[in-house]
């Protein structure tokens, strides 16, 4: 029994010393020391050795399992130490690697659209001016010679701040105003959001943008505004595109026209696109209306002057063949990111 006690204790440590993980070392501490364990059992055989034997060949055991004990705490610290140092080393950081990439943005259509008519007009010697988007409707209506009782002073289509303030319907308050403060010659044109209380759909939404073009000076006339938005549809839709001028009515321009211009889809066979007229309303126009600019302390009989409106968000739909105002309200980047 002796004999055997040696050999178990000279495998075992060897088998501990062995070991690569706290996993296997844990395997050969059970089947030494567990229950069933190898030890164990040999410990519980000594009921067959004669008593005088059992107190030697008990102390005998227990040297072999305190040594043993003692070598699996001792290898086991080792190996946790080995394996919190793998998985240490395994999750490292490395804080001075880059980051993931971000993706260089793009301009919203309505932003590039936008540019593109600025430039235009820039380009033709215009000054891009600014003003307030909650407005006095003096300035809003009043000098636009847009009467109190007029439907567009309605609470149904203008949203109300107070009972004389107003979120401006338009940009041409912005133009009243320089008008008021400056003395032609003026070449303006004032981009910018404007309210209205309409209900959206697919080409309406209560919050939209105009960009707006005044000229005045000595003897201007209907021709300058003619080549002027002619000028203008060729650099923004291309070479071939003309307008067209249908008389219509504003309060603030006298004459004035709706402004097609040619359908750039057919280039003006007709198509589905203008219901075969090959014609595309696109703008509104006229001379300023004379009492405007009376108001605004202008005289009306030396100076004259053309202005025009249009909606960017229209400009855009047509510009890139979008069939819905949605498209560019949703800022769905799968959309967005199409156009450069
Ligand atoms: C002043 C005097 C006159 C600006 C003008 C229009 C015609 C026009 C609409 C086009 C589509 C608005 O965006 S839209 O809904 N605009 O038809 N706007 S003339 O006339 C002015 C502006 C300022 C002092």
């Amino acid at each position: 029994m002796e004999k055997m006690l040696r050999e178990i204790r000279e495998r075992v440590m060897q088998n501990i010393e062995e070991a690569r993980a706290s996993q296997s070392l844990e395997q050969i501490r059970v089947g030494i020391l567990g229950k069933k364990g190898e030890l164990t059992s040999l410990l519980r055989g000594m009921g067959k050795l004669p008593p005088e034997e059992r107190p030697k060949m008990g102390q005998l055991v227990n040297d072999v399992r305190q040594a043993l004990e003692a070598k699996l705490e001792e290898r086991a610290k080792e190996l946790q130490e080995k394996e919190k140092q793998a998985r240490l080393a395994a999750e490292a950081i490395d804080v001075t690697l880059p980051g993931p990439e971000r993706g260089a943005g793009s301009l919203h259509p309505m932003n590039i659209a936008l540019n593109k008519m600025v430039e235009i007009f820039v380009g033709m010697g215009y000054e891009v001016v600014d003003g307030p988007e909650v407005e006095y409707d003096h300035f809003n209506f009043e000098l636009l010679n847009v009467p109190k009782n007029h439907p567009a002073r309605d609470a149904q289509d203008t949203f109300y701040v107070e009972d004389n303030i107003v979120l401006r319907s338009q940009t041409s308050p912005v133009q009243a105003r320089i008008m008021t403060t400056r003395k032609p010659p003026i070449r303006i044109i004032s981009p910018g959001r404007v309210y209205r209380a309409d209900e959206a759909d697919a080409t309406h939404s209560p919050v939209f943008h105009q960009m707006e073009g005044l000229v005045i000076d000595e003897n201007i006339t209907m021709g300058d505004l003619k080549g002027t938005l002619d000028e203008f549809a060729r650099q923004m839709f291309g070479e071939g595109i003309r307008t067209r001028f249908r008389p219509s009515f504003f309060p603030f321009t006298e004459p004035s026209a709706e402004v097609d211009l040619t359908c750039a889809n057919c280039r003006g066979e007709g198509c589905r696109m203008c219901k075969g007229t090959g014609w595309i309303e696109v703008l509104g126009a006229g001379m300023v209306n004379p009492h405007v600019l009376e108001m605004c302390g202008i005289d009306p009989n030396r100076y004259s002057g053309f202005a025009f409106g249009m909606g960017v968000e229209r400009i855009t739909l047509l510009k890139y063949n979008i069939p819905n105002l949605r498209y560019l309200y949703e800022n769905d980047l799968r959309f967005l990111t199409q156009y450069r």
